[in-house]
């Protein structure tokens, strides 16, 4: 520790070297994230700031409903456009406009970007051979991190076959009938609202995202996620954050070998994912191969790493949180040019298990901040 090499290698390429299991990152820290802001993406998918329009809530789906329902005709998938931090940056933005009119300090942070990148990070420890890109912007003080995708690669991932499509329906279908646009509490069991569930059209541009703050190790972050739903009524004294639920689907389990790979990777990154996001509740829908849905199962985000603790070959939190925080140290360490056209490449390379900065590219076609955050009332 310390001594690992921070300074370029003879191709100009910084690295950072997984630790191995033996050799452990120091350990670190991350606070529990405070929500500062939200919006909501209606279909037409512009960013409402400060909305709660796409908040749902919980509402138990009837056991045995038919996941693929409504496909493909009832399903408008977003196109895979280049959003960058866009909505993100517009809530930081405002949450700076009201800050200074209340004479408060602006928040800025080390670090913004979604909370997705976040969780690939974190996972990165037990997920060796998932490579991923970012590109690194450092702008007046603050990393700026987004994904680096081809444009091939993101049509490709849009254009496949019509049973891919429909694997991923069944993950969106599930979310919709799911949840309901008012507290379940004040339905009737007849309410017609309730039988709307299932006709509705499946729409991937819509979606509530949460934006907190939250620290890791010593850097102050500030991230934007998706929520999918309250599983309750937030009390008035208490953090809306308390009652936000992530919902997942999953094939149901019927042996042993399929319960751990659950446990190893599908457990690591929800654990991830909700919290980072302060995200306290899970709520799994498994289904059958056939799309049915077979039965649902609550977890508490907290719970989980005690769950696979001392389990052989198992995932320990607080080795993702180290990591998470070292490798945040090398980003910051590294990207250092303060200007909006820079942008660095951050790789992870599962081939030299080591994550990567290259050399800093100067007015770059990749930059990727936005005009009107440049040009923001609060920067
Ligand atoms: O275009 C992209 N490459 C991505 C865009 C990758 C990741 C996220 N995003 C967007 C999301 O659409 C959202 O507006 O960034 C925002 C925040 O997302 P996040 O919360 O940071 O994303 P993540 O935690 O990776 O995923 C949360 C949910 C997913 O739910 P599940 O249960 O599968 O984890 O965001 C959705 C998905 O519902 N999502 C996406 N939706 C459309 N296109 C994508 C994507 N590429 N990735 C995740
Ligand atoms: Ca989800």
């Amino acid at each position: 520790r310390g001594e690992r090499t921070r300074a370029p290698d003879s191709d100009g390429v910084r690295r950072l070297p997984l630790a191995s299991p033996t050799a452990r990152f120091q350990p670190s820290t991350f606070t529990f994230p405070t929500e500062i802001g939200c919006f909501s993406f209606g279909p037409d998918r512009v960013a409402q700031q400060q909305s709660r329009a796409e908040l749902k809530y919980y509402c138990e789906p009837d056991p045995g409903c038919n996941l693929s329902d409504g496909f493909p005709d009832r399903f408008i998938q977003r196109a895979p456009t280049a959003e960058h931090l866009d909505a993100l940056l517009e809530c930081l933005d405002d949450v700076n406009a009201t800050r200074r009119d209340l004479a408060k300090e602006p928040i800025r942070p080390a670090l913004c970007t979604w909370r997705g990148i976040m969780t690939k990070i974190m996972c990165t420890p037990y997920s060796t051979r998932d490579e991923w890109q970012l590109n690194a912007t450092l702008f007046k003080g603050t990393v700026f991190l987004e994904e680096r995708e081809e444009p091939e690669a993101a049509a490709a991932k849009y254009g496949r076959s019509d049973r891919d499509r429909l694997f991923t329906y069944w993950g969106y279908k599930f979310e919709s009938l799911a949840t309901v646009p008012v507290p379940p509490s004040q339905l009737q069991p007849d309410d017609p609202v309730l039988r709307e569930r299932s006709a509705q059209v499946v729409d991937t541009n819509v979606q509530f995202c949460s934006v907190f703050r939250a620290t890791l190790g010593k850097h102050d972050m500030v991230l934007g996620g998706e929520v999918d739903c309250l599983i309750r009524e937030p009390r008035p004294d208490e953090r809306v954050q308390n009652a936000y639920a992530e919902l997942k689907t999953n094939r149901v389990i019927t042996d042993p070998r399929q319960q751990n790979s659950f446990e190893k990777f599908k457990l690591l990154r929800v654990w991830a994912q909700s919290y980072l996001a302060g995200v306290p509740n899970i709520i799994f829908g498994f289904r059958t191969d056939d799309g049915r849905l077979s039965h649902t199962k609550r977890f508490e985000t907290a719970e989980l790493p005690r769950l696979v603790r001392g389990k052989p070959g198992m995932w320990d939190p607080n080795r993702c949180i180290a990591f998470a925080a070292e490798c945040l140290t090398f980003i910051r360490d590294a990207v250092t040019v303060d200007d909006r056209r820079t942008v660095y490449l951050v790789r992870f390379n599962p081939s030299a298990l080591a994550v990567e900065i290259h050399p800093a590219e100067t007015d770059s076609p990749r930059a990727f901040l936005p005009g009107v955050y440049l040009e923001a009332k609060s920067v």
